[in-house]
């Protein structure tokens, strides 16, 4: 059975930590996958909620001392209850407080997968890599190789995303083919992306890197039949088209379409 069949199925609580930029868009968007978004972020609850979820979800886009705190404490949460946690992290080495907090996260919890553009986990591994606010600055160094290294020094998964993606476990590397320049017009496609690949890992089992593999390739499939039906209309036409296509792609469709391949 396909990982989105299972998903749709068993509809799994994702709890978000993200940030005020994307929180409607991803909230709906995990709607439209079939999974159950919960955004929730006050110290007195994070623990419970992070607890009673299939996985969680934190995202440093607009940070806060207060957002830290409740990051660190639905974490460890997750930890504790066997629940994985993706982190998104947004900005990473577009200054010097979002790199130190990710570094923070990273070393106060276990994190399940990473997800990035190349320049955020470039910057996450301490490797130089210009970056121009919160998207990838120029740059044309391997990101399969930025990728792999990440993922052996931090002990997680690690997704680069771009015109193509990367999924490792640092040992095992699929590469993801998918998906559509449109995506790079819309904010929070990145970061709702991130919150799918979390939907995705609820429903892992034993198999998370497959289970994220399947994220990158159905979400980039969701794309591009989405940029074709809103082919003579603009990026605002996109972003609602992708909605339904996410919940309509069937595992049929998504599987004749896919583009993924292990390198
Ligand atoms: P950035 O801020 O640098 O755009 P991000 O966090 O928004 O980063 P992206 O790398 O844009 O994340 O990835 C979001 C989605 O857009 C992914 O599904 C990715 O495959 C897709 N994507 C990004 N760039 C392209 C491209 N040039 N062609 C096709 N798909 C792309
Ligand atoms: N500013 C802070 S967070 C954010 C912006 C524009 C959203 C970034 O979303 P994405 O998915 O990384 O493009
Ligand atoms: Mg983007
Ligand atoms: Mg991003």
């Amino acid at each position: 059975m396909s990982f989105i069949t299972k998903l749709r199925e068993n509809n799994p609580l994702i709890h978000n930590i993200t940030n005020i930029v994307v929180t409607n868009f991803t909230a709906n968007g995990l709607l439209a996958l079939g999974a159950s978004p919960f955004m929730a972020d006050s110290h007195e609850e994070v623990a419970d909620v992070a607890a009673m979820s299939g996985a969680v979800l934190i995202n440093i886009g607009t940070l806060n001392e207060q957002a830290i705190k409740a990051m660190l404490l639905a974490g460890q949460s997750a930890n504790k209850h066997g629940v994985p946690v993706v982190l998104d992290p947004v900005g990473a080495g577009a200054t010097a407080y979002r790199t130190e907090v990710t570094h923070r996260l990273v070393s106060e919890m276990k994190i399940t997968a990473l997800r990035g553009n190349v320049a955020e986990v470039a910057n996450v591994i301490g490797e130089k890599w210009s970056i121009k606010g919160v998207d990838a600055g120029a740059g044309d160094g391997d990101h399969a190789a930025v990728a792999i290294k990440a993922a052996k020094k931090l002990g997680c998964i690690v997704i680069v995303t771009g015109k193509e993606d990367i999924i490792t476990d640092g040992e095992k590397t699929y590469i993801a083919a998918n998906g559509h320049p449109i995506l790079t017009k819309v904010t929070g496609t990145g970061c709702l992306l991130s919150s799918v690949v979390a939907a995705f890992l609820a429903v892992a089992g034993d198999s998370p890197l497959e289970a994220a593999a399947e994220a990158l390739s159905f979400y980039g499939v969701a794309a591009e039949i989405a940029a074709e039906k809103t082919a003579s209309h603009g990026p605002g036409s996109f972003q609602i088209e992708f909605l339904n296509q996410l919940a309509l792609l069937t595992p049929e469709e998504y599987g004749k379409l896919s583009r993924i391949r292990e390198a």
